[in-house]
């Protein structure tokens, strides 16, 4: 309805408009025809200079009102040391074009108002010039090259490839969510292979380069102020585009071509939104968060600035600028994706026949505090929950002789220590089968004790100092009528028999 208002509204005031230009015309129709046609001038002429008086006072006021959303002003501030590079190069670009377009509205209408059709003045004819051809020519041309040359200046310091940065990052887009891989402890990401990807591997990491072994992937993208980044940009699917405009940084997200980009932060997140609280659009109260202004729930985001699909809206990811502490404070708290993602002793896992020594040293403090633990309390027995065999016979797994090595560790350390190894079975089978196999599993346990280990420093243990005993299904710990049951039942004890 309202727009049919206005429809008419504009229709009939043009229908005035011509009507009054009818009665003007009638008018100078009475008079003398070349002084009406003078004073018609003038009057077209004088219309035009108070429409450019105007139409600056307009531009001007617009562009003072909007002066906050431009790039570089008021809360657009960059976050990044190259963002200034950027919005100095747009601001530039847009005095230049604001000038140009000042002095030309100006030249317009002062020469329609000055050189206005009168009686008596003839038209100056003009075919060619080449000297002002040459000037128009130049003029631009010249201050392209200075806008251009500001530009690969700019372009070159987040493109050029010199690889001096402090922290490589990579982010991989798929519909529809950012995966960002850091590298860990050893600062470089390891190898990636898209035949690899798998429900447990989604980026297709080669577990064979050790580089990969600490990477790990962040929830929230975290960085320290003041280092320089270099993020890698991949996708997985369709065409993504990494974007982070508080800190001027967009670039395509393509699958099978990855590209990169370079910045470095300027400003902590606390100190961006101390800077936003000083205007007033920040101040209202923000309605995620009730009881918060706006400049308190600010938060730098990553998000993605391509139509990739649907739900292209959900690829949104929290960017956390801190201080140089906390990032390392931070980076501690971050756990490996291939110690902790489930892939470790699977079939995917090339290394899941042998410990890493942090492995190893982890398992053999564990291992320490347990039989701490049976030395000083009631309960003399250490199960040894890492000891294996091959099923149903009595040959220890490669794994099984870590915790061995652990077992000959604490009984050097306590040289008093007398200890039984016990072997006990599940209820499958005969009696007299499990006994047999329980006394073999625990002579194996046994053997492997008393044996020197090659690569190993650890003394062998006198024999005097071990009983082994089979026992086995005799004490159960589990249910035998469940398969956990019977696992736990599955197993060999070290019990202290004199200390
Ligand atoms: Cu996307």
């Amino acid at each position: 309805m309202s727009f049919l208002i206005i429809f008419l509204c504009i229709v009939l005031t043009a229908v005035v408009l011509v009507q009054l230009g009818k009665v003007t015309e009638l008018a100078l129709a009475n008079q003398d025809e070349g002084e009406a046609q003078d004073s018609l001038n003038t009057r077209q002429g004088f219309l035009g200079m108070v429409f450019l008086v105007g139409f600056m006072i307009f531009c001007l006021v617009s562009a003072w009102y909007y002066k906050n959303w431009m790039l570089g002003y008021g809360p657009h501030e960059s976050a990044s040391m190259h963002g200034d590079a950027l919005d100095n190069m747009f601001n530039v670009t847009l005095g230049i074009t604001y000038i140009v377009f000042v002095v030309t509205h100006i030249a317009l209408f002062w020469y329609a108002w000055k050189y206005r059709g009168r009686r008596g003045r003839k038209a100056l004819f003009m075919p060619h010039d080449t000297k002002l051809e040459m000037v128009w020519t130049a003029v631009p041309a010249i201050t392209m090259c200075f806008l251009v040359v500001n530009g690969l200046i700019a372009w070159n310091e987040v493109m050029g490839d010199d690889n001096d940065e402090d922290i490589e990052i990579e982010a991989t887009g798929q519909q529809f969510s950012w995966t960002i891989r850091y590298p860990g402890a050893d600062g470089a990401l390891g190898e990636k292979n898209y035949r690899m990807i798998t429900g447990l591997n989604p980026l297709g990491q080669d577990w064979t380069d050790v580089k990969n072994l600490d990477d790990f992937m962040a929830s929230d993208i975290v960085l320290p102020k003041g280092k320089k980044v270099r993020v890698r940009i991949t996708a997985k699917d369709v065409l993504h585009n990494f974007d982070m405009p508080h800190f001027r940084i967009k670039m395509d997200a393509i699958p099978g071509l990855p590209t990169y980009f370079y910045f470095t932060p300027k400003l902590t997140t606390e100190e961006y939104r101390k800077n936003l609280s000083k205007y007033p659009e920040y101040q209202a109260e923000d309605p995620l968060n009730p009881g918060k202004k706006l400049w308190e729930t600010f938060n730098y985001d990553l998000a993605c600035a391509e139509l990739c699909g649907q739900q292209h809206y959900a690829m949104k990811k929290v960017v956390r600028i801190v201080e140089e502490d906390e990032y390392v404070a931070w980076l501690k708290k971050q756990k490996s994706y291939y110690f902790t993602g489930g892939v470790r002793f699977t079939d995917e896992d090339p290394h899941k026949g042998y410990l890493f020594d942090v492995e190893d040293a982890a398992q053999l403090a564990e291992f320490k505090t347990n039989f701490d633990g049976a030395l000083a309390g009631d309960d003399k027995t250490i199960i040894l929950n890492k000891v294996e065999f091959v099923s149903g016979g009595a040959g220890l797994t490669d794994m099984s002789k870590y915790q061995i090595e652990h077992l000959k560790n604490q009984l050097n350390k306590n040289p008093n220590v007398r200890i039984e190894l016990a072997g006990h079975t599940d209820s499958q089978g005969d009696d007299e089968g499990n006994l047999s196999l329980s006394q073999r599993r625990a002579d194996a346990v046994y053997a492997q004790l008393t044996t020197r280990v090659a690569n190993s420093t650890e003394q062998p243990i006198d024999p005097s100092r071990l009983v082994s005993k089979g026992y086995g299904e005799t004490s159960p710990i589990g249910d035998n009528a469940t398969e956990a049951g019977r696992q736990k039942n599955r197993r060999t004890e070290a019990r202290i028999i004199s200390q």
